[in-house]
């Protein structure tokens, strides 16, 4: 009888064991999971900033003297104000779209663009959008008012697949915080 009952002892201990390690697995594995898909880059974006180019500017920055880069598979969050004055919008493009007199107002990654992207956004506004960088390449930071992008209103992005974090040259170009 005392043999039988230290065996479901054993039994229960076994099993109590087991389960705590299961559920400490599968608490690590939810852990790295979440830190995994936390990869998310909150980026300002000032148009308009600098008046001794007209205003036709990112962060003071016009025709590509800005770079974003961001590795592949983050997530970034704009933050976007217009200090100008004049409507202004932003939107991430393919490479080269500023070349065209009215940039398409698809962009490049779902979610990548201000409202109103071809009329802009009152000076004022400060909006922000969220999208997947899910392709490595070369985009371009676009203001979509007609003829802004041909006055210079525009920048570059680089989606990298050898980049471990995000940076911006120049430099403090623009702020930049990773989560
Ligand atoms: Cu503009």
């Amino acid at each position: 009888m005392a043999g039988k009952i230290l065996t479901r002892w054993h039994v229960a201990g076994a099993t109590m064991a087991l389960l705590v390690a299961v559920t400490l697995l599968a608490g690590f594995s939810q852990a790295a999971t979440a830190q995994a898909t936390a990869h998310t880059v909150e980026l300002t974006i000032v148009a308009g900033k600098n008046a001794s180019d007209g205003s036709f500017d990112f962060n003071g920055y016009q025709r590509g003297a800005m770079t974003v880069t961001v590795p592949v598979g983050w997530r970034v969050v704009v933050h976007f104000t217009d200090v100008g004055s004049m409507p202004h919008s932003v939107a991430v493009l393919p490479n080269g779209s500023h070349q065209q007199a009215m940039p398409s107002a698809t962009p490049a990654f779902s979610g990548a663009t201000t409202a109103n992207f071809s009329s802009g956004l009152p000076k004022g506004t400060t909006e922000t959008f969220t999208f997947e960088a899910t392709k490595a390449g070369t985009y371009e930071f676009v203001c979509g008012c007609p003829g802004h992008a041909a006055a210079g209103m525009w920048d570059t992005l680089i989606v990298s697949s050898t980049a471990e974090g995000p940076s911006v040259t120049p430099t403090n170009a623009a702020t930049i915080v990773s989560k």
